[in-house]
């Protein structure tokens, strides 16, 4: 059999826009060549110009069923409610989830997902347990729901694990919470080995971890987590929640004197494979250390909009050229239109300036800036050959609508600011990921299932 090939009139190279472009891809979803300025004959017309798929770099899947679910003043709070009391919602929320639950509300969030343009998802897992704290029969039960919805959707998916032991600096007793999402580093470990022996070879799932904060962890258990990945997967992602709140900056402080981002570099000085997540509060040089390391800071605008976590120092830390990309994390928005569009204006808000995250020159363009850096960020911290569409890359792509306001009027060097700043109405038409349809039109193949499977599995939440 022949390789199916894909026409674009326009289409979105690391180099930059091209026309008339060819994508070969191979029967696992590869692509294994493109070529521009090409003849169309014997290629499949794709609707309109095509931009990689978006990989969305932190999920809580199970938090998507509880998005407005803490938009509420609670009773007598006195304008006090914050992230804290955001997570005591969470916590009775999780309390009574069951597998089959976690699949049905995972599988719904990457229908919509893969419907706004996200085509791979980190999944930053600490839901491990039964209500009781003890472990399923299968320890890795709850990990591969996500990862079951995540096949049965089409999304790729970077499965990470979370090392949950303490509940605050300096190991700390945890509370009764988070007794779902405990670990040792060696049981943690035996989860990490199961997925991977189950998933070898598979192209569309990645297997990592992640220490779930310093608040969790400790550096004793941290550097023991971390080695014995090591010896699974020396290339493995690592992910971390870290200086999101004040609170968390302060605890830190109390506890050795130093912030968490300082903390974790003096531990453990991270490299490309770790990906440190809000980073939000930071001194210059934390800032510099961190844009120098090489890791990827995993930004989640609308949700740290949503729980009041401050703004991260995005100005000088695109200027020092570090790596970022973007996430869902609450999901209380599912759109990387949305959460690149908000990380531009935040900056606009503080500075009274325009086009605050623009480069020089080349990259001049804020939307197009953007969209090439969260690619890139993305893809480094899934640890997975996507976020392009070059040869040796998975076949991730997005057909834009070409009857879209934002698509159809402007040219090429301005369509991503198009899409970036005026997407209201969802441009991506068709989405393609490992070489297959999963969205046509603007629908996931499955979606009515899906959304009657996640409906039967809240309302009996909510009974
Ligand atoms: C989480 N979410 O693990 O789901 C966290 C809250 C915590 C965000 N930080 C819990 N957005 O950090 O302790
Ligand atoms: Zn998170």
């Amino acid at each position: 059999m022949t390789n199916p090939k894909f026409f674009a009139a326009q289409a979105f190279l690391p180099d930059g826009w091209a026309e008339s472009v060819l994508f070969e891809v191979d029967g696992a979803g590869s692509i294994v060549r493109v070529t521009t300025n090409a003849d169309p004959a014997g290629a499949q017309r794709l609707a309109g110009p095509v931009l990689p798929g978006m990989p969305n770099l932190h999920s809580h899947a199970f938090q998507r069923a509880m998005a407005g679910l803490a938009e509420h003043a609670r009773p007598g709070a006195n304008r006090d409610d914050s992230f804290w009391t955001w997570r005591e919602v969470m916590y009775r929320f999780v309390a009574r989830l069951t597998p089959e639950q976690v699949e049905a509300i995972a599988a719904q969030l990457y229908v919509e997902m893969l419907e706004s343009g996200y085509t791979a998802v980190g999944e930053f897992h600490y839901l491990h347990h039964q209500p009781d704290g003890r472990p399923y029969d299968d320890i890795a039960e709850m990990s591969r729901r996500t990862i079951a919805a995540a096949a049965a959707t089409g999304i790729g998916i970077t499965q990470l694990p979370v090392l949950y032991g303490y509940g605050g600096f300096g190991g700390r007793k945890t509370g009764e919470g988070q007794k779902r999402f405990l670990n040792e580093p060696s049981r943690l470990l035996r989860i990490v080995e199961t997925l991977k022996a189950s998933h070898e070879g598979d192209p569309q799932v990645r297997v990592g971890i992640a220490p779930h904060s310093l608040r969790a962890v400790t550096p004793e258990t941290l550097d023991e987590v971390v080695i014995g990945l090591d010896a699974l997967d020396a290339t493995a992602p690592i992910h971390i929640h870290i200086a999101e709140q004040t609170k968390e900056v302060d605890d830190c402080l109390a506890w050795c004197g130093k912030r968490p981002v300082e903390k974790l570099f003096e531990m453990r000085a991270p490299d490309a494979r770790w990906c440190l997540v809000h980073a939000t509060h930071m001194t210059e040089a934390e800032t510099a250390a961190l844009a120098a390391s090489g890791a990827v800071a995993g930004l989640c605008p609308t949700t740290e909009a949503n729980l009041g976590d401050g703004l991260f120092p995005a100005e000088p830390y695109l200027a020092a050229g570090g790596r970022w990309g973007i996430g869902s994390d609450s999901h209380i928005s599912v759109s990387p239109i949305e959460d690149l569009r908000l990380f531009e204006y935040g900056q606009r808000l503080v500075t009274r300036r325009r086009n605050v995250l623009a480069g020089e020159e080349a990259e001049a363009s804020v939307g197009r800036r953007l969209y090439a850096q969260a690619l890139a960020g993305g893809a480094q911290a899934l640890g997975r050959p996507i976020g392009a569409l070059e040869a040796g890359r998975r076949a991730d792509l997005l057909v834009l609508d070409p009857d879209h306001p934002a698509v159809a009027t402007l040219p090429a060097e301005r369509l991503l600011d198009a899409v970036v700043f005026a997407g209201n109405r969802n441009p991506v038409r068709d989405v393609m990921v490992g070489g297959q349809w999963v969205v046509r039109e603007g629908r996931h193949r499955d979606a009515g299932l899906v959304q009657t499977a996640y409906r039967d599995a809240v309302s009996q939440l909510f009974d």
